[in-house]
């Protein structure tokens, strides 16, 4: 991965029109796979190239144009013309959705707003456009906030090895505004961009995921919880006046019931936390994963 992102990165500032990679689905087919498995392995290690040089800070604009595929030609005409007609929409779709956050005409990194008929509202802040934030990594929870109504969100940050890791977010979001990445992460001080309120750091990794706001009368409410995955806590934090500025935080249920994926209030005031040991990152136990009932006091 290092060697061909600083390939990526060479090429993209000396020789532009040079092909720098053939992502290869050949060897796989010849070695028995089937034509479906030929696409999808093939596609998932183009992705995974082109998140490492994402990742590295490399513009995606400046190399992806020059990944070329490689792929088998078996004798069954039919599913050969499928299979390559597939490739070619699936690779468009994936490099138009998934890796243009800061490109306002790609879904991709953004929070959509949408009205139930599915057209964008007339007040999103780009006409005709769902498109209501930008700049986002990874979402993985939204909740309100039940005084003020309004709308934070969690995101998980770049997943590569030191310095290019680590930086999880939680954000107030506003609308038309941009949460900075790939350009920044975390907590950048950069005017173009929108910090976070709070983020893991250049060393911690939360792995937020989803979160709510305590809303039921007494001492919790107006805080936010949201379940940590890799954290393997329940991180709870309260916001000054401003919804802004962190008056307090502090970690619950940590190590003690592994991956935490959920958390949910029920009207009495009490918590449904769900638990994640079972998506092929945890060590689950006999009974997980699990719905965990919990008073917090
Ligand atoms: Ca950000």
């Amino acid at each position: 991965m290092r060697i061909i992102t600083d390939v990526f990165r060479y090429c993209a500032e000396n020789l532009p029109r040079w092909n720098t990679i053939s992502i290869s689905g050949y060897h796989i087919r010849e070695a028995g796979s089937t034509a479906v498995q030929e696409v999808a392995f093939t596609l998932s290690n183009a992705i995974a190239y082109v998140q490492a040089a994402i990742d590295a800070g490399l513009n995606v604009d400046t190399f992806a144009g020059q990944l070329s595929f490689f792929f088998n030609s078996h004798n069954n005409l039919f599913e050969e013309v499928a299979k390559f007609r597939a490739a070619r929409r699936m690779w468009a779709h994936i490099m138009r959705e998934r890796f243009h956050a800061q490109d306002p005409r790609s879904l991709g990194g953004k929070i959509l707003r949408l009205d139930k008929d599915g057209a964008a509202p007339s007040d999103d802040p780009l006409p005709g456009s769902p498109v209501f934030s930008l700049g986002h990594r990874n979402v993985e929870g939204i909740a309100w906030q039940p005084d003020t109504k309004a709308l934070y969100e969690t995101e998980h940050g770049p997943s590569g090895s030191f310095p290019e890791c680590c930086h999880d977010e939680v954000n107030l979001i506003t609308a038309g505004a941009n949460y900075g990445w790939p350009t920044v992460r975390g907590i950048a001080k950069d005017p173009r961009f929108r910090d976070p309120l709070l983020e893991s750091g250049p060393t911690d990794t939360w792995a937020p995921s989803g979160g709510t706001f305590a809303a039921h009368p007494g001492p919790l409410r107006g805080s936010l919880l949201f379940a940590t995955l890799r954290g393997v806590h329940l991180h709870r934090v309260v916001f000054g006046p401003d919804g802004r500025a962190v008056a307090f935080e502090e970690r619950l249920l940590e190590n003690r019931f592994g991956r935490l994926r959920d958390v949910f209030e029920l009207p009495s005031g009490d918590f449904l936390v769900l638990t994640s040991n079972r998506d092929g990152r945890g060590n689950p136990t006999r009974d997980d994963d699990r719905i965990l009932l919990v008073t917090l006091r």
